[in-house]
């Protein structure tokens, strides 16, 4: 039987297990990449392991979220992660070089190469045929000190693309219409494979808009062949040698196969408050908007922003709206500056940010009360964007920019003038804002840099023979890491204090619950199905572990969620019977006995509710790794015994 892309890279890099659908794998990591908001905590627990340097082919920190600096936090956060990387073997990308996902695909990612990054949307660098991961700090530090990558064998999803994307219509869209008929749970588990005549006609930065928004369905991850589009884009990069074809065998199988005829596409939007909301644009149209901001690591590359610059030449944008536009990259900001596109975007009045994440993660930009803002960013989960009664509708660079000028949700089509953006011969390169670490001989030299904000991650001990806890919160379905852990310009800054950041855990929720659980002592969260969805914030998992929760009971969960419970110590429990959901209140006093023999016994965990006399059965399917991890309180302590 032939392989597909994903099941070729898992191959050639399988250290633990067999490439069985649905088991444990475990498989050896070239490169990693870190952000500043996840790194800080992921180099605290590399720095845990006692691992002088690391041991991929490639490691890379990047400097894009945690840049808004309002108080000395975020720059001693910088600073910090600029001396660990200096020491330890890791190339450091500095504030204002852009976004992670962005450079990582300029600069660094290489076809055939497995990649996991402390950061949800790592799977960008699918766009250029890497198996591309987004995972927890810990997993990442893992890696970085040469330990495999654990994943359980995806199915893989065959997305055939057919025919050609009409002008103004573009890969935003397609990822839409993708999300549109999976939903923001129809990838877990899975890969996503692209495939077909369609994508001959999609450059690299198109496929990255496609792989990087895949994080919204749940995907392990999503990639793309590696031809010679790829090759154009590489050497371009001026990189070519990192070339390699990378395609299916003709007679690969696939667990499911969807087809997407491009011609037929529309212009669509995921609308508030969630990115499967799908609607065409058409019927949309006349909205009035308030805000419009371009930019983040799904639509910010030097294609999508000579797009816009050229809709913004020569026009104004409208009264009632502010437009910002965030640059993914110093190269698309420099190659726009030096071609003239920047001009055009100033003078149509468009505000411009810095290369960064920018108002994607709530720093700066919130839009106003009640605002209507139209991003061309991946996620718009409730209270996201910093405004809680905001609605964020999620739309591709083209709709972005023809709406900031007519004030109202536009049809991009209607301004169609046959213009195409050229794929450059050579983008500018200058890796002067990347700084190469220090030799094997000078890293003695190196002193770690340390401020006051920088907390210890929080120590863990081996799980208890009994649990005996309350019930301190019942949540819904589809809860997002941005409930769990909010972000925003406010937040961020505690992200390496957990004690500190514990405060705000879930008060998106209810303001109530940091000061319940801490009251309680110890407790569990019970919730519905895709429970953890959206980003790889271990610090959804950290939080909650510092304030006493023991163990998270939920319908499902989402997968870089669990892991991170899993690595914190917490234990992950789904409902065998998903009515039992309505069996526990908040407040019930639940008790799991004897629950180290009942994890190493197998699957199902028993817990009684104690305040109405039941009895309710969970699943606890822990692979034998897992179930170490947990018992010996989470993956440092385990880490550190092995
Ligand atoms: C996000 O888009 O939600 C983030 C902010 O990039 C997160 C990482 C984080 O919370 O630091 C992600 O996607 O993993
Ligand atoms: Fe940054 Fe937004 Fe991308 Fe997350 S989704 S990495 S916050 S730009």
């Amino acid at each position: 039987m032939g392989l597909t892309i994903a099941e070729k890279i898992i191959k050639n890099h399988l250290v633990t297990g067999e490439m069985v659908k649905g088991t444990d794998i475990g498989i050896r990591i070239d490169q990693t990449l870190t952000q500043d908001a996840t790194g800080t905590m992921a180099y605290l627990e590399f720095e845990t392991m006692g691992i002088d340097r690391v041991r991929t082919e490639r490691s890379v920190a990047y400097i894009d979220h945690n840049t808004l600096q309002t108080g000395f936090e975020n720059a001693d956060d910088h600073r910090f992660i600029q001396t660990v990387c200096k020491k330890h073997g890791i190339y450091f990308s500095r504030p204002g070089n852009g976004i992670c996902h962005q450079v990582h695909l300029e600069r660094f990612g290489i076809p055939g190469k497995t990649l996991i990054g402390s950061d949800s949307h790592t799977p960008t660098g699918g766009g250029i045929g890497m198996l591309a991961i987004g995972a927890g700090g810990l997993d990442v530090a893992v890696a970085m000190g040469g330990g495999e990558y654990y994943i359980t064998m995806p199915k893989i999803v065959k997305v055939e693309l057919t025919g050609e994307l009409q002008e103004n219509v573009t890969a935003k869209d397609i990822i839409l219409e993708v999300l549109r008929r999976m939903s923001v749970k129809g990838g877990v588990g899975k890969i996503i494979e692209y495939a077909g005549e369609g994508i001959k006609t999609l450059s690299v930065p198109q496929r990255a808009t496609i792989t990087n928004m895949g994080a919204e369905l749940g995907a392990t991850t999503s990639i793309f062949p590696s031809d010679e589009n790829t090759l154009e884009f590489l050497k371009a990069q001026g990189r070519e040698q990192d070339y390699t074809e990378l395609k299916a065998d003709a007679d690969a199988e696939y667990d499911e196969h969807i087809v997407i005829n491009l011609s037929e596409l529309e212009p669509l939007a995921a609308c508030p408050h969630s990115p499967d909301a799908v609607k065409p644009i058409a019927e949309l149209e006349g909205m009035v908007i308030n805000q419009v901001c371009i930019g983040s690591c799904t639509n910010s590359s030097y294609t999508d922003l000579m797009k816009v610059a050229h809709i913004l030449k020569g026009k104004t944008v409208a009264d009632g709206v502010s437009l910002a536009i965030a640059p993914g990259s110093k190269q698309v900001l420099n190659m726009l500056a030096e071609n003239g596109a920047l001009a055009d975007i100033i003078g149509s009045g468009a505000r411009i940010l810095e290369s960064a994440c920018g108002p994607c993660i709530g720093m700066g930009q919130s839009p106003n009360s009640k605002g209507v803002s139209l991003r061309t960013f991946n996620r718009n989960f409730l209270g996201r964007s910093g405004t809680k009664d905001a609605d964020i509708y999620l739309v591709s660079p083209e709709v972005a920019a023809v709406s900031a000028l007519t004030g109202v949700i536009t049809d991009p089509r209607k301004y169609a003038d046959g213009y195409k953006v050229e794929m450059p011969k050579h983008f500018l390169i200058n890796d002067n804002m990347i700084i190469e670490p220090a030799s094997v001989e000078e890293m003695d030299k190196i002193e770690v840099l340390r401020g006051p904000n920088i907390k210890e991650f929080p120590k863990t001990t081996a799980m208890a023979e009994n649990i005996e806890a309350t019930c301190s919160l019942k949540v819904e379905d589809n809860i997002t890491t941005d409930h769990i852990m909010p972000a925003g310009a406010k937040i961020l800054p505690l992200r390496s204090n957990i004690p500190a950041i514990s405060e705000y855990c879930f008060t998106v929720c209810d303001t109530e619950f940091p000061k319940r659980a801490k009251a309680l002592g110890s407790s569990v969260i019970v919730g519905g199905s895709n429970y953890g969805q959206g980003s790889s914030r271990e610090h959804a998992a950290l939080a909650p572990l510092y304030l006493g929760v023991k163990a998270v009971l939920v319908k499902s969960f989402a997968r870089i969620h669990r892991a991170n419970l899993i690595n914190a110590g917490i234990l992950p429990l789904e409902f065998e019977n998903e009515n039992d959901y309505d069996n526990i209140d908040l407040g019930d006093h639940l008790a799991i006995e004897n629950v180290r023999g009942q994890i190493a016994a197998g699957d199902t965990i028993v817990i009684k509710n104690k305040s109405k006399n039941t009895t309710i059965n969970a699943k606890c399917s822990l692979t034998e790794r897992q179930k170490a991890i947990i018992l010996a309180g989470g993956l440092l302590n385990y880490t550190i015994s092995k």
